[in-house]
């Protein structure tokens, strides 16, 4: 049997659909999705398996133009998940067409993809008419030389077999990379700190999932099969901290109840999560936090 095996790089704008597509192809969640911008950010790889192809999906933080240090170091770690990839495939949001932001990353693939395979995918096809789709199709192939173009819903499913019946294909001959059973490859403590990360994300208003970062600090495997896990919220500011722990902390409380919930479903055991809100002002200039998200600090300079 010949086996085959390969990255590929998932890019887009925020709020794409990146991560559903990692999730609905590796048929579970191992991408945190919300329906704010700059949700992912680092590069998570999800794992999947079509035939005799196991297909690393590398999931990347969307692309947008930078303001902080944190904003450079995600646009850095996307464009690398390009460098590394086998094949890129760019996902464009089918109601918002070729936005400033689109027409910048394909500006981009010009510059640094050069002779690497592209693809184009049309995400939420759900979204729009059947026309509008062929336009949009139309003018994305003539702004770059895309290798094919598949028009899906991640969310839905429309269109994701044939786009991962065809990535298998194009997988390179040679050894699997990861034990078949594999789903992900981001160490448990951070997919933990991803999942209260979200829920955090879904619960805040406007900036504050922006201003802060999610660690585990420690996870105890208890006699009884159970797991302690500790995590800190870095906030910013002392009012933030107040918002995070919510009117008698029942933000919080919400929030490490939904996170524990979803840790108790991935890991198939009861877990004990606790959370700690710290007001640390300068995270987003300390080396320690970026290294903890998968990020190089350098690159946000
Ligand atoms: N209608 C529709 N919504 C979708 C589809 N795919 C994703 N979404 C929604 O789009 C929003 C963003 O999805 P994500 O997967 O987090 O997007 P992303 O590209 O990973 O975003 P960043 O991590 O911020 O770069 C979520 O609310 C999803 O539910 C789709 O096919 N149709
Ligand atoms: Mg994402």
């Amino acid at each position: 049997m010949t086996t085959r095996a390969g990255f590929v790089a998932l890019i887009g704008e925020p709020n794409a659909g990146k991560s559903t597509l990692t999730n609905r192809m590796v048929g579970a969640k191992v991408s945190i999705v919300t329906h704010k911008v700059q949700t992912t950010r680092a590069r998570i790889r999800g794992v999947t398996i079509e035939g005799e192809s196991q297909i690393v999906l590398v999931d990347t933080p969307g692309l947008f133009k930078p303001r902080r240090r944190l904003d450079r170091a995600m646009v850095a770690a996307a464009w690398g998940g390009v460098a590394d990839a086998d094949l890129t495939v760019l996902l464009v949001e089918a109601h918002r067409g070729i936005t400033d932001g689109v027409s910048a990353i394909l500006d981009g693939l010009a510059e640094t993809a050069k002779g690497r395979r592209v693809a184009l995918a049309i995400n939420k096809i759900d979204r729009v008419e059947a026309p509008d789709l062929l336009a949009l199709t139309e003018a994305l192939n003539a702004r770059y030389d895309f290798e094919q173009t598949f028009m899906i819903s991640a969310e839905r499913g429309h269109g994701v077999e044939a786009l991962r019946k065809w990535l298998a294909e194009q997988m390179p001959e040679g050894p699997w990379l990861y034990p078949e059973d594999q789903i992900a490859d981001l160490p448990m403590r951070m997919i933990a700190a991803e999942m209260t990360r979200e829920k955090l994300t879904l619960r805040l208003h406007q900036e504050l999932p922006y201003q802060l970062t999610v660690e585990t600090e420690s996870w105890v495997e208890r006699d009884d099969g159970t797991a302690r896990i500790d995590q800190i919220v870095y906030v910013m500011r002392d009012g933030h901290k107040g918002i995070v722990l919510g009117n008698k902390g029942e933000t919080i409380k919400a929030v490490s109840k939904a996170a524990r919930e979803e840790l108790e479903e991935f890991l198939g055991r009861k877990v004990h999560l606790f959370l700690q809100v710290k007001v640390r002002e300068n995270w987003l200039e300390e080396a320690a936090r970026y290294r903890e998200m998968g990020l190089d600090f350098r690159d946000g300079n």
